[in-house]
């Protein structure tokens, strides 16, 4: 009776005060001695259908004040509500443990002598780029987290000629008494890119990793028979090269003053911050959604010279304040993917990578790049397209294609696409290419 008195007085007092007279030493107490409060941040409830199936939305009706909600309990809440991709859960533990560790390798890098270039230079991916230290250290984290979640079947990165086929551990075979059949789960294909913008980390900028998974699904893509492969690589290829539309889950983990994981799993964005007290994702930013428009433009200025007309003509219109909000635009690019997409989701506006005379499928890899950020890009109520069409129906003609990158506010990309629509109508050599992206074409491998 005293406690009931003592917490309707607490709660006559009102407001914060209300809280902490709560949290000193009355209401405190609950049945395990942790603190309760009525959750405030909780991410919207609910269900979406992502690529014919239903995902039910974690609930939250409770949470700790001191722990907040973390990534791991979120994932444990989503494989409740979502039994069948209760795997899921295990793959994102392992995907935050390596993030994790990431983190800190960037962070401590200019103390541990894990700067600049791989065997102090001379080492070069398939993509003719010279590897960083980190580039090869953060590639092996990330690999060996998804191979000991024994969920994935296949990886594929920027920093692996082809695709990684991952055959049953032995631990397998030790776990299964030889008489019993159990059901075997299912197998995942995790596509990533584990230190993107690493040309920037030896100065401190921010960096990111990026990851997209698919379920094994069945292949979208046939393989060149004349590729020298075997049937079993031929497979894992064509199982690899699958249109962002058949993503289940993407996101990436931002590597700047503070440690951000984002990602998506087909219904809606959620965005946590690495708590270093506890080594914790904490759920910082729910339900991330893009203005319907902003006021940023990110996109590298240097290539100007090369930019089709149509992106000259829309970068100078939202420069001089000419463009269909009539607001003069401001540029802001730190040159890795990851921090600008990540500024584009929270202030809006419009981050691009486009397709110019120098390079006319831009830079950006659409396999572990343009798809995983498009989904979440999409999920965000913004648009990702390569100029005319969806970055997302793109279905990749190799593991290392690249494709140009138009994403961020649904207003503002819409309003550059216009430009886009309007050459192309001019210039039927644009539209050939740009439509050329979109036919499925045989597999190359290193391509
Ligand atoms: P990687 O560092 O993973 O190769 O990524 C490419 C990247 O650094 C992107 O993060 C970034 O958006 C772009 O290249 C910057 O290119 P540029 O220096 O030509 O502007």
């Amino acid at each position: 009776m005293a406690r009931l008195v003592a917490l309707l007085a607490a709660l006559a007092l009102g407001g914060a005060e209300a809280l902490a007279v709560g949290r000193t030493s009355r209401v405190v107490h609950g049945s395990r001695g942790a603190a309760r409060m009525a959750v405030t941040r909780a991410p919207k409830a609910g269900s979406a259908v992502v690529n014919g199936r239903t995902v039910v939305l974690p609930k939250f009706s409770e949470e700790c004040s001191y722990t907040g909600i973390t990534l791991t309990r979120y994932m444990i809440e989503f494989a409740r509500a979502n039994p069948e991709l209760a795997e899921l859960e295990s793959i994102l533990a392992s995907i935050q443990t390596a993030c994790k560790t990431i983190s800190t390798l960037v962070r401590r890098s200019s103390m541990t002598g894990l700067v600049g270039l791989q065997g102090g230079g001379g080492s070069v991916n398939v993509q003719g780029e010279e590897q960083k230290k980190l580039d090869v250290i953060t590639n092996d984290v990330l690999k060996n987290a998804l191979k000991f979640s024994g969920k994935m079947a296949t990886l594929a990165s920027e920093e692996e000629d082809a695709p990684v086929a991952l055959d049953e551990d032995d631990n397998y075979d030790a776990y299964r008494p030889k008489d019993i059949v159990i059901e075997e789960g299912n197998k995942y294909i995790a596509v990533f890119d584990p230190l993107d913008g690493s040309s920037n980390v030896d100065a401190g900028i921010p960096t990111g990793t990026i990851f997209g998974i698919f379920d094994e699904g069945d292949q979208t893509c046939v393989v060149d028979e004349g590729l020298p492969l075997t049937a079993a690589e031929q497979e894992c290829l064509a199982s690899t090269l699958r249109p962002g539309n058949a993503l289940i889950a993407s996101g990436y983990c931002l590597y700047s003053s503070a440690t951000h994981f984002v990602f998506t799993l087909g219904a809606g964005v959620q965005g946590f911050t690495l708590d270093e007290s506890n080594g914790e994702f904490v759920l910082t930013h729910p339900d991330i959604m893009l203005p319907p428009r902003g006021k940023i433009y990110s996109l590298n200025e240097g290539n100007r010279w090369a930019w089709d007309n149509a992106l000259r003509d829309y970068v100078t219109a939202i420069q001089k304040g000419e463009g269909e909000s009539g607001v003069a635009y401001t540029s802001r690019y730190i040159g890795s993917m990851v921090g600008d997409v990540h500024r584009t989701l929270l202030y809006g506006g419009i981050f691009a990578y486009a397709g110019d005379k120098k390079n006319v499928n831009g830079k950006l890899r659409l396999l572990y790049e343009a798809a995983p950020m498009s989904f979440l890009v999409e999920q965000a109520g913004g648009k990702a397209v390569t100029g005319l069409h969806r970055i997302m129906d793109i279905v990749p003609s190799g593991v290392h294609q690249r494709v140009p990158v138009i994403m961020g506010s649904p207003d503002d990309v819409a309003e550059c696409q216009k430009y886009y629509t309007a050459e192309s109508a001019k210039d039927p050599e644009m539209k050939k290419r740009c439509d050329a992206r979109m036919v499925p074409k045989l597999q190359k491998v290193g391509a």
